[in-house]
């Protein structure tokens, strides 16, 4: 069993996708064990998006991420992480394949559509970045 945190994007929550993406994780099996709405801020999206902080498209991006709250949801199941990135397909909708999220209903690089842990340490990571531990139900 592995865990994995994905994030609804704010262009996710304009097109009023999310119920139809969290049933794409259920129908995987994944199970939810902790999600809740919220307003990224300035120091969390820094932390988030470390790697990317220099990068000439930072101050966009956190502009999009702020653009409406997002969902964060941290899932469990077998394989989560590449389950979930393999549906949520490549970073660039235009790369992305047939059937994914992404393909669907991402807009281009940056809007599309969903955050998802690149690895399972990342996760635990990730998980503890957005969610109290008694904001997580675990069995
Ligand atoms: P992924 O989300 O697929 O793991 P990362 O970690 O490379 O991809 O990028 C994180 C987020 O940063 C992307 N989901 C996207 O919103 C944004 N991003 C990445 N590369 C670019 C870019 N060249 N221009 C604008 N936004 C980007």
């Amino acid at each position: 069993m592995q865990k994995t945190l994905v994030i609804l994007k704010p262009d996710c929550i304009e097109q009023n996708l999310a119920g139809k993406i969290l049933d794409r994780f259920a129908e995987k099996e994944l199970k939810v064990l902790g999600i809740k709405m919220i307003q990224l801020s300035d120091d969390l999206l820094e932390e988030h998006y470390e790697h990317h902080k220099d990068k000439p498209f930072f101050p966009g991006l956190k502009e999009f991420m702020q653009r409406t709250p997002v969902i964060v949801v941290a899932l469990q199941g077998e394989n989560a992480v590449d389950t979930v990135r393999e549906l949520a397909g490549a970073t660039n909708p235009t790369e992305a394949a047939e059937g994914t999220i992404r393909k669907h209903h991402g807009t281009d690089v940056q809007e599309n559509v969903l955050h998802a842990s690149d690895s399972a340490e990342n996760a635990e990571i990730e998980m503890k970045r957005f969610f109290k531990p008694e904001e997580l139900f675990e069995e």
